[in-house]
This record gives C-alpha cells, sequence and structure tokens, in this order.
C-alpha cells in the first residue's frame, strides 16, 4: 500500500498511461457477503432510487440501470465490468478502503475506479464516515457510463499524478475540486430545475434532501478558481453547492493545464465554506440555519 512508486515520469507514454503499481487491488470477494450484507445493499438502493427520482440528474438515473445494478443482491464487479467497458472503457477494481492519493489518482489515469469490497453494518445506514461499497458503488460508478463524465474523471487522475510533483498546496486545491464536483456537485438541468451528480450526496438521504431543500445553504454556480480556494465540510451538511450547467462546462472548465493556476492561488486567501463574495453566480444565498462556526477543512 505505500511502497513509493517509482519514477513516475515513465509511466506518463503515447500508448496512454500504465500505472506504475497497483496499489491496494484486491478480488471482490463476493462469495463472502452475507446475507445481512445484501440485505443492507437492497435497503439502501430502494431507499435512495425512490428518494433521487427527480432529485439525481437524469444521467445518473439512465447510467444506473443502463449498467444493469440491481437491489436484489450486491453487484458483481465483474458483470459491471463488461457493461462499463463497452460503454467508457472504464474498469472497476476492489480495494480495502482509501488509498494514498497518488495511487488513487494513478487509478483514474489508468480509467480505473477503486470501489471499498465492504458494505457498511444495517445500523449504519445513514451515515459512516469513510467511503464503503455503498457510497462508492452506487454513488461514484453509474456516472462513469456517461462518456464526457468520464473523461472528466480520467484528466482528475492525470491532473492529480501532475500536481503530485508540484507540492502540498496544489493537491489540496485538487482535493478541493473533487470535493465540490464528484462528491457534492449539483447540476441544473435544462429546465432550470437542480439535481445531483456528486456521489457523497446520492448515497445519502439526509443530504439528498438537504442539498436541494433545505434554505441552509449557499448554491452557486461553478467557477474553478472560486471552488479550489474554497474550504468545505468534512463533518456536516456542505455550507455550499456549487451548481454546474452540464458535464461538458466540467470537462472543459477543467482542460487547461493547472500550473498557472495554481502558481496564481498559491499565496492568495483560502474562502470559508460558507462565504458568499462579490463576483459569484448566486443562485440561492443560504440563510445559514444550524451552521457551526468553525470546523472548515
Ligand atoms: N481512495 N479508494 C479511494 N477513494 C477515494 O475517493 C479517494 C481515495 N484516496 C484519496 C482521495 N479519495 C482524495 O484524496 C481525493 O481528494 C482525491
Ligand atoms: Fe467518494
Amino acid at each position: 500500500m505505500n511502497a513509493a512508486p517509482q519514477r513516475l515520469e515513465h509511466s506518463l507514454t503515447d500508448k496512454g498511461y500504465v500505472p506504475v503499481y497497483a496499489a491496494g487491488v484486491i478480488e471482490q470477494p463476493w462469495a463472502d457477503y452475507s446475507s445481512t450484507d445484501h440485505r443492507v445493499w437492497a435497503q439502501l438502493y430502494d431507499r435512495q432510487r425512490k428518494l433521487l427520482v427527480g432529485r439525481a440528474s437524469d444521467e445518473f438515473l439512465v447510467a444506473q440501470e443502463q449498467m444493469g445494478m440491481t437491489p436484489d443482491r450486491i453487484p458483481r464487479f465483474d458483470e459491471l465490468n463488461e457493461r462499463l467497458w463497452r460503454a467508457t472503457r472504464w474498469q472497476l477494481v476492489a480495494v480495502e478502503g482509501l488509498l494514498p492519493e497518488l495511487a488513487f489518482f494513478e487509478h483514474l489515469a489508468a480509467r480505473e475506479f477503486p470501489v471499498t469490497w465492504w458494505i457498511r453494518k444495517p445500523e449504519q445506514l445513514d451515515y459512516l464516515a469513510e467511503p464503503d461499497l455503498f457510497h462508492d458503488l452506487f454513488g461514484h460508478v453509474p456516472l462513469l457510463m456517461n462518456p464526457v463524465f468520464a473523461n472528466y474523471m480520467r484528466a482528475y487522475g492525470l491532473g492529480g499524478v501532475k500536481a503530485t510533483g508540484v507540492g502540498d498546496w496544489a493537491l489540496q486545491h485538487l482535493a478541493r475540486l473533487y470535493w465540490y464536483t464528484v462528491e457534492f456537485g449539483l447540476i441544473r438541468n435544462r429546465d432550470g430545475e437542480l439535481r445531483i451528480y456528486g456521489s457523497g450526496i446520492l448515497s445519502s438521504k439526509g443530504e439528498s434532501l438537504h442539498c436541494l431543500e433545505s434554505a441552509a445553504p449557499n448554491r452557486i454556480g461553478f467557477d474553478l478558481e472560486r471552488v479550489m480556494r474554497t474550504r468545505y465540510r468534512i463533518d456536516s451538511y456542505q455550507k455550499t453547492y456549487f451548481v454546474i450547467d452540464s458535464f461538458e462546462q466540467l470537462f472543459e472548465a477543467t482542460r487547461p493545464d493547472f500550473r498557472p493556476l495554481y502558481a496564481r492561488i498559491h499565496d492568495a486567501p483560502s474562502y470559508a465554506a460558507g462565504a458568499v463574495l462579490p463576483g459569484d453566480d448566486v443562485i440561492q444565498r443560504g440563510t445559514g440555519e444550524g451552521w457551526l462556526a468553525d470546523g472548515d477543512v
């Protein structure tokens, strides 16, 4: 897990991206899931699918069905991989849990999404501090069927590998981008309605309701530099959600080389998670009800 990758620059070749090392990858121990595990999957799946019709982005709901995820049992990664490969050439790999950042970036750059193989206990349906199978598989994986979103994830991984050589502060900016898009992003559909695409929300009943229906949080139009400078919450619902209009917008915004941007914002102050700034495209200013004063990371 913590073996340092060597000569990383050699892994970026004209043949594409070849991972230097496959950190932490195991076989999904599918036969070892208990009936309780399958029941937890079924309960969470049914609960979220019901809640997410009309709340999640259509792209997500369609992709999840196309992938063949069903509530009746925990999906087998090798079955999902056949469909995913045909759609976007991505693959799932099973892991024990969080990977070191560089290993995680390398997987994404190689079009591999690390999925935690184990699922939470029945008493943890509503909240869990770390990613489990439900968060990773239900929340993250379906949109990898979408070519534009899949390209964004790969570009993010490549950007992460590059940023690793720049410094920890660059990684911090990238982590904020991931947080406010892949994990907690909202998207506005053609009718101007807000929908969820961030997996941290999609896998949480409470936050699925909060992010759309509560008056407390800010909802602000996506801006790359603004997002990279904004701290976030890991212990509560987000104070601010950033809203994109399309996955193309997200991909295009992150296409340029980030180095000039990193250089510009290196010494710039960060913004509080709940800040509303003069230049913001404010879709809705939050009331701030229930916010804790400190604790932004
Ligand atoms: N590892 N398995 C896994 N899943 C993640 O989402 C993940 C990770 N390692 C690092 C990481 N996320 C974060 O640092 C992101 O900000 C990149
Ligand atoms: Fe996640």
